[in-house]
């Protein structure tokens, strides 16, 4: 391996330092970048040793060498646990010259060290660490030298960890129970390490625990100058003057000055001895970024340049100027507060979906695959998404194309379902993770707001052990959200509004910072989450009626193309082991089955139904969200002023029974194909309001009117012929839902003769571009010939 020096003299190595260190733009400096990706030996020092490359982890090099199968094939999950319980070790030489070593200072630096790890370089322990969601900036000038030097990284077992974590802890911290990790596959204890929660097993997902590094590592060695993170806040502060705040924090003490550019507007800063230099810049009148379906997505380039002496550094960020509010105000007719989001003085009624990893192993999800995905997000007019505390803080290319696609990002912190622990080293850990991703993130015009968790308020009334002490638990989980994760935000990033968690009901005042306690599912404060998977999905009674409904969804089947790239035939079935094992939701597979037998002429008795199982699902899924989704929007406009539509969830990280509208390969389940249609600017929006009686709703996301339109309905019978239309002219307002047509179904049907059903026939609407259809009864009881048959 060759050191990377006179890299101004080499195209290749300029290009590969580009690759890697994209942010960096060098005019003159002495910072020299020694890339160590690439092969690695990997050893459990056992009986296994190979060549593997970093970023990596180690399953996907065991599988890669044909150690053991792919894990996401069949039973791999379960197969490969065994690696979780090992420890492993990357090493390799790396040879440095004396351009290299004599900078005054050198860094190790880690984006994604996945997770307990022990780092030491030639013989000589160098630092642990401990936190998948820290970026990792380490001096390790004093342990290596010019020519040859030796790294190591062993991991540990995550597996051991957590439980020694959970043994050695003074009480019991609440978690996923013994029969949830059953139904999961899944292992105990992941409240106890800051690795993303689903590794651990989900009720969609597999239990694989990846172990290794999934985001660049690299050595930089520097005279005096390296910049080593920026924090940019962006905020109105006229109707027409934008104010940049930049943080821009330096390795080391140093004395310069700072210039920001953008456009024609720039400010320079002098500095003398400062770690952290904070400099602003006020932009007159830029073009402003619009979520998805309002306007465009204007970035510009902010580029900071840092001067010392001879030294310069010049880095750059894609920002975006818009004001953002979540408004929580009074509203007339109605308890409590309304929850929504204003971007630039817009009301947006939210439309999307909860984001979580689209892979176990992140290495899989190549920019292909990223593309792919909001390709398909943007088909179904998504303006919003929510990234999910389960998961992991995304990947910079991901909010990359959020900012450029338009779609909004609730940001949770990455912690799920789950008590926490409280001791003052996991609170350090947390602190830094938490600034780590604030100073990364911040620039993000997609990120509108942060949330402390998923569900962890929600899960104070859970568990036995809470409810028979609840006082503990509320101030291990006050200490943790409120009063150290909360000041952080403050601190870092006032511009944007704190969740404590999702749902939550927000603040009861802010100063004293008081949550409205309760629970956090109340319909008239902050968001909800919803689901009910035994009563009828068709009947919107069943619905609450929220401010904002930020999770919801039912369970369906991915395609058999996907089940053919992880199973084999005998797997395609409802009760094989492989379908039991993959279905992590208790019931879950009774639950679709009643729901689609509420609806269809269907039953399951053999393996031969599968694909028409698998085809029931996605439809009862589709239209059970098109009706709970429709239901929400058109209450935009009611004293309820619903305002946001997030389902669950988007995509899946392997092939399993899941609430995803996306398959793990990218396919689109039938749900993704209505929520094109029920996520458009406007749609007509037939409901049953009271037995008997239509309602129909026009609901408009467009800023301006729709004027003198018409609207009509047809009665067809489901033989075919049209037996009934009716039309009429209405007009919306801008982002408006109102009552275009009321009438009883009755009157309708006896309007053509006094024996027609509603067995016989059904409704078709049209308004401005957008069609649906009512159905009348259930499909099993159409009259149809030949009747409606499901094998
Ligand atoms: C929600 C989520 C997830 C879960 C989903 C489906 O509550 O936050 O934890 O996967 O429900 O059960």
């Amino acid at each position: 391996m060759s050191l990377l020096n006179n890299y101004f003299l080499n195209k290749i190595s300029i290009l590969f330092i580009f690759q890697i260190l994209f942010i960096f733009s060098f005019t003159k400096c002495d910072i020299k970048v020694y890339d160590l990706s690439g092969d690695w030996k990997l050893t459990n020092n056992n009986n296994v040793t190979l060549t593997a490359k970093l970023p990596g982890s180690v399953q996907m090099s065991l599988y890669y060498s044909q150690i053991i199968e792919n894990p996401i094939w069949r039973f791999g999950d379960t197969d490969t646990r065994w690696i979780a319980f090992q420890n492993w070790v990357y090493s390799r030489s790396l040879t440095l010259d004396s351009d290299f070593i004599n900078n005054q200072k050198i860094v190790l630096e880690f984006d994604g060290i996945d997770t307990i790890a022990q780092i030491t370089i030639n013989q000589v322990n160098v630092t642990m660490t401990s936190n998948q969601f820290r970026l990792w900036r380490i001096d390790v000038t004093d342990f290596l030298h010019v020519g040859d030097n030796e790294m190591t990284i062993t991991f540990f077992s995550p597996t051991d960890y957590v439980n020694e974590q959970a043994a050695s802890y003074p009480y019991l911290v609440p978690g996923d129970t013994d029969s949830v990790i059953n139904y999961y596959h899944g292992e105990k204890n992941r409240q106890f390490i800051r690795k993303a929660q689903c590794h651990f097993g989900w009720d969609w997902g597999p239990c694989l625990l990846p172990i290794g590094i999934h985001r660049s590592l690299q050595l930089i060695s520097y005279q005096n100058l390296l910049i080593n993170k920026t924090q940019i806040n962006q905020y109105r502060k006229t109707q027409t003057t934008y104010e940049i705040e930049a943080k821009i924090n330096l390795m080391q003490i140093t004395t310069g000055s700072v210039t920001l550019t953008l456009d024609q507007f720039t400010q320079k800063k002098e500095f003398d001895s400062k770690q952290e230099i904070e400099i602003k810049l006020e932009v007159e009148s830029p073009e402003l970024w619009w979520p998805n379906g309002y306007g465009s997505q204007k970035l510009y380039e902010l580029e900071i340049k840092v001067e010392s002496g001879e030294e310069t550094q010049e880095i750059t960020k894609k920002i975006g100027f818009r004001h953002i509010e979540l408004v929580e105000e009074p509203v007339s007719n109605s308890s409590g507060l309304s929850f929504y989001f204003r971007i630039n003085d817009v009301p947006i009624f939210a439309k999307g979906s909860n984001f979580i990893p689209l892979d176990s192993f992140e290495g899989v999800v190549t920019k292909e695959v990223y593309d792919n995905f909001f390709e398909s997000a943007i088909a179904a007019n998504w303006n919003m998404m929510r990234v999910w505390g389960g998961g992991v803080y995304e990947t910079d290319y991901f909010y990359d194309k959020c900012d450029e696609k338009g779609i909004m990002i609730m940001q949770d912190f990455m912690f799920a379902c789950s008590m926490y622990p409280r001791n003052a080293g996991f609170l350090t850990e947390i602190s830094g993770e938490i600034e780590d991703q604030i100073y990364r993130l911040s620039h993000h015009a997609s990120i509108i707001v942060w949330s402390g968790n998923n569900e962890n308020e929600a899960a104070l009334s859970w568990w036995d052990p809470i409810i028979e002490n609840p006082r503990l638990y509320v101030v291990d989980y006050s200490k943790l959200y409120l009063d150290t994760m909360r000041p952080i935000v403050f601190k870092l990033d006032p511009n944007r509004t704190f969740l404590s968690s999702s749902p939550s009901n927000g603040v009861l005042s802010s100063d004293p910072y008081v949550l409205r306690w309760g629970n956090p599912q109340n319909e008239s404060y902050g968001d909800v989450h919803f689901y009910d998977y035994t009563m009828d999905c068709l009947d919107v009674s069943n619905y609450p009626s929220p401010r904002f409904a930020s999770e919801f969804g039912f369970q369906s089947v991915d395609s058999i193309y996907s089940w053919q790239q992880c199973s084999v035939s005998e797997d395609w079935d409802i009760y094989s082991p492989l379908f039991e094992h993959r279905q992590h939701h208790p019931l879950g597979t009774f639950e679709m089955l009643g729901q689609i037998e509420m609806h269809f002429p269907f039953s399951y008795s053999n393996a031969s139904q599968f694909e028409s199982f698998i085809y029931l699902s996605q439809v009862t899924q589709a239209i059970c969200m098109q009706t709970e989704t429709e239901h929400y929007r058109r209450l935009k406009s009611s004293p309820h002023k619903t305002y946001g539509t997030l389902y669950w969830q988007a995509s899946n990280d392997w092939v399993a029974p899941s609430w995803s509208s996306l398959e793990h390969f990218g396919r689109w389940k039938i749900l993704h194909y209505f929520a094109a249609n029920f996520y458009s600017s406007v749609i007509v929006s037939p409901y049953e309001s009271a037995p008997d009686e239509l309602s129909v709703y026009v609901v408009s996301d467009l800023l301006v009117p729709i004027q003198n339109d018409r609207f009509s309905l047809e009665l067809w019978s489901w033989n075919g012929s049209l037996l009934y239309s009716d039309s009429l002219s209405y007009s919306v307002q801008p982002l408006d839902s109102i009552l275009v047509y009321k009438r009883p179904i009755s009157s309708i049907l006896s309007a053509v003769s006094q024996t027609l059903t509603r067995q016989d026939c059904f409704l078709h609407f049209s308004a401005r571009n957008s069609s649906n259809l009512f159905f009348l009864s259930s499909f099993y009881n159409v009259t149809l010939t030949p009747k409606i048959h499901f094998s």
